[in-house]
C-alpha cells in the first residue's frame, strides 16, 4: 500500500510516505525542497485568502497543486491514500457536533443578550471557546447542512436551496474519518432526503421532522414514530449510541443535530409551563420600517405582525380563529399536523396551558390596534421559541455529563452551533436567509481541553465551511484540495495571529415563502457589501462599527466611495477564488424556475 501523510507536530509539517509497511518520515521542508515546491501546497493555508501568509498569488496556488497532484501520482502509481490509524502516535479525538434548527446567537445567555438562560450550552464556552463572529455561506436549513458535510459552498456542492437534491454521493468529511478508523453517526435531523451516507449509524428525522410523537428512520430503513417529545427523544438516542452501541475501540464523530427550535415551535409540557407565563424584552428595531434599506427588506415576507400565523405559529384554537375570521386552511394544516399528532395525555397538558391563553385572547382581540397585534405576537413568540431551546439545553447538559461521567470530556471535541441564525424581532422579523447580521450570524461554542484555553474569544470570521477541514485537521486526517474551508484549529488554540479578512456569502431561494431576494455578499469584520439579483438590480453597503443594526444604505453615501471600492475589489477577488459567477447564478436559477413549474401529468 502507498500513500502520504501529513502531521504538524511543535509547529513544524512531517511528511509521512508509506511504502507498504515501510514508513518514511522526513520534514516537510526537506521534501518541498527536493520538489522545489512552496509549502502552501501541502497544507492549507492558515490566513485569509486570496492573501496567504506568505506572498503567493491565487494563480501560483493553483498550478503549485497541480503540480503536487501530478508529483503524487507519478510517484505513488495513482495511489493517494491514508496510512492505517493504527500506529498513531496520539490517541485521536473524538468529536460530538451538536447542531440546533434556527438557534440565534442572541438566544444563549452566553452572548449576552439577557433573553434568557442556557446554562449548559454556556458551559461549552466558559470551559472552551465563543465565536463572536462567525457565519454561514448561505443562511438556510439544508444548503447549511451541505456545506457543513462538504467544506464546499452552496455552488461547488450544487445543494444551492431547499429545492434542489443533495447529491450524497459526494465525499463529505464523515466519509473521511471512517475511512481514517472514526465510528461515525448522525442522530436527530438532517433535512435532506436520501440515506445518509458517511455514518456507521443513522437515526433521523424525515424532512422538517415533528415536536410530538416524531417519526425517524433507523439506517435509511422505512420511518417509525418513537412516542414522546422530539427533543427529549433525539438526546435519549445520542446517549443510547455512545452508551451502547458503538465500538468503544475506536474514536467517534456523533452528529446530534436538534430540530428545535424550528418553526413552529411546540415546547415541552415542563417549559412550556413556565415560559407562556415570561415577559421578554423587545428588541429595538422590531417596528422596523424599512426606509435606509433596499427594495428586498421592504419586500420581504417574514414580520411577525404580518407574516406568522394565527393558528401555526401562536397556537390560537381554529374555532377562534374562525370566530374572528383570522382562520386559514393553511393554519388548520398546522394545527392537525403538530397539535393534532399528540396523544391524549401529552394533548390535555397542552391545552390546560394553551385554552386560558385562548381564552385571554378572545378578550383581547377585538380591541387590539396593529401595534398591540406586534407586541402580542412578539411575546407569544419568544415564549414558545425560548421554551424548546430550554429542552435542547438539558440535552446538551446530559450529553457533557455523561462525557465526565465515562471518563471522555479531556478527549472529546465538543461542538455547539445552529445551521444559521434567527431574528427574534430585530426589523420586526422572524425566519433567517438574509446577510443581515442576525441571520448571517451563527452561534458557536466550542470545548476541547487538550488544545482550547477555558473563556477563549474568538472575534475572527470562521464559517460553516470551515468545519469539515477542522474535524479533519483535529483527527489528523487528510484534507482533499477541493475542500474550500480553512481548517480553525490553531486559531482556537491561539497559535496563529493571522485569519481571513473577509468571507463570502450567497443566497438563492426566491421566490419562495418569505420572499427573499437572490443575493450574494462580502463581509469583513467592520462592513457587508451585498447584491440583490434577479428581479432587482441593488447594491447595500453597512458599516456595522457605526450602524450594528443595517439600518442605513450606505452605497451611494460618497464619504464611504474608497470602503467601496475596496469592497467590490474583494467582492470580486472572492468570486473568483471560490469559483462563483453570474453565469452560475444564472444556472442556479436557471434550475430552480425549472423545479418550480407544475409537472405534467402523464
Ligand atoms: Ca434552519
Amino acid at each position: 500500500m502507498l500513500g502520504i501523510k501529513s502531521t504538524i507536530r511543535q509547529n513544524k509539517t512531517y511528511i509521512q510516505l508509506c511504502f507498504g509497511q515501510k514508513r518514511h518520515i522526513t520534514k516537510k521542508s526537506n521534501l518541498l525542497e527536493r520538489y522545489k515546491i512552496t509549502s502552501n501546497v501541502f497544507r492549507k493555508p492558515k490566513t485569509g485568502y486570496p492573501y496567504f501568509e506568505t506572498a503567493t498569488s491565487i494563480k501560483t496556488i493553483a498550478m503549485n497543486r497541480s503540480l503536487i497532484k501530478s508529483m503524487t501520482l507519478i510517484a505513488l502509481g495513482k495511489s493517494l491514500v491514508s496510512c492505517a490509524p493504527k500506529e498513531q502516535e496520539v490517541k485521536q479525538p473524538n468529536i460530538i457536533f451538536i447542531m440546533s434548527d434556527d438557534h440565534a446567537y442572541q438566544a444563549i445567555s452566553a452572548y449576552g443578550h439577557g433573553l434568557n438562560q442556557t446554562p449548559n450550552i454556556d458551559r461549552i464556552a466558559n470551559e472552551g471557546a465563543i465565536f463572536s463572529r462567525a457565519t454561514v455561506t448561505n443562511s438556510i436549513s439544508a444548503p447549511s447542512r451541505a456545506v457543513l458535510l462538504t467544506g464546499k459552498h452552496s455552488f461547488v456542492n450544487g445543494k444551492v436551496d431547499n429545492v434542489q437534491p443533495f447529491n450524497w454521493d459526494q465525499d463529505n468529511f464523515t466519509k473521511l474519518l471512517q475511512a481514517n478508523g472514526y465510528e461515525t453517526a448522525m442522530i436527530g435531523k438532517i433535512h435532506m432526503d436520501g440515506k445518509p451516507q458517511g455514518f456507521d449509524y443513522s437515526m433521523v428525522l424525515p424532512g422538517q421532522g415533528k415536536y410530538y410523537n416524531p417519526d425517524f428512520i433507523k439506517n435509511g430503513e422505512k420511518p417509525e414514530v418513537i412516542e414522546g417529545y422530539v427533543t427529549e427523544i433525539i438526546t435519549d438516542l445520542a446517549l443510547d449510541w455512545m452508551k451502547n452501541k458503538r465500538n468503544p475501540n475506536k474514536p467517534f464523530c456523533l452528529l446530534y443535530h436538534h430540530k428545535a427550535p424550528h418553526r413552529e415551535w411546540l415546547p415541552a409540557e415542563k417549559y412550556y409551563k413556565e415560559y407562556t407565563k415570561m415577559t421578554f424584552p423587545k428588541p429595538e428595531t422590531l417596528y422596523d420600517d424599512y426606509e435606509g434599506r433596499g427594495t428586498a427588506a421592504k419586500t420581504a415576507e417574514m414580520n411577525i405582525a404580518k407574516e406568522m400565523t394565527w393558528i401555526g405559529d401562536i397556537k390560537i384554537y381554529p374555532e377562534t380563529a374562525e370566530e374572528f375570521g383570522i382562520d386559514t386552511p393553511w393554519g388548520r394544516r398546522l394545527f392537525d399536523l403538530n397539535i393534532g399528532r399528540m396523544n391524549e395525555e401529552q394533548r390535555a397538558a397542552w391545552d390546560s396551558v394553551y385554552r386560558p391563553i385562548d381564552e385571554d385572547f378572545k378578550k383581547l382581540f377585538p380591541t387590539m390596534s396593529e401595534k398591540d397585534i406586534m407586541d402580542y405576537r412578539y411575546q407569544r413568540y419568544m415564549q414558545d421559541y425560548l421554551a424548546t431551546i430550554a429542552s435542547v439545553d438539558d440535552g446538551v447538559g446530559q450529553v457533557l455529563d455523561f462525557l465526565d461521567e465515562a471518563g471522555l470530556a479531556e478527549n472529546t471535541i465538543v461542538i455547539y452551533t445552529s445551521d444559521q441564525g434567527f431574528y427574534l424581532g430585530e426589523h420586526g422579523w422572524f425566519d433567517k436567509r438574509f446577510m443581515y447580521e442576525e441571520s448571517f450570524r451563527m452561534p458557536l461554542l466550542m470545548r476541547y481541553p487538550k488544545e482550547i484555553k477555558a473563556g477563549t474569544k474568538i472575534d475572527d470570521l470562521v464559517q460553516n465551511l470551515d468545519f469539515a477541514p477542522t474535524f479533519l485537521d483535529y483527527t489528523n486526517t487528510e484534507t482533499p484540495q477541493e475542500i474550500q474551508g480553512e481548517s480553525f484549529r490553531d486559531l482556537v488554540a491561539g497559535k496563529i495571529d493571522k485569519w481571513r479578512d473577509a468571507v463570502y456569502y450567497t443566497y438563492y431561494e426566491y421566490p419562495s415563502v418569505h420572499m427573499v431576494k437572490r443575493h450574494y455578499g462580502v463581509a469583513t469584520k467592520r462592513y457587508k457589501l451585498m447584491h440583490f439579483y434577479y428581479d432587482i438590480d441593488e447594491w447595500e453597503m453597512y458599516d456595522l462599527e457605526t450602524d450594528p443594526m443595517e439600518m442605513r444604505n450606505i452605497y451611494d453615501d460618497e464619504s464611504y466611495a474608497d470602503v467601496r471600492k475596496d469592497l467590490h475589489k474583494r467582492l470580486d477577488e472572492l468570486r473568483t477564488y471560490y469559483g462563483d459567477s453570474d453565469e452560475n447564478d444564472q444556472k442556479y436559477l436557471n434550475e430552480y424556475l425549472e423545479a418550480l413549474k407544475p409537472k405534467k401529468e402523464n
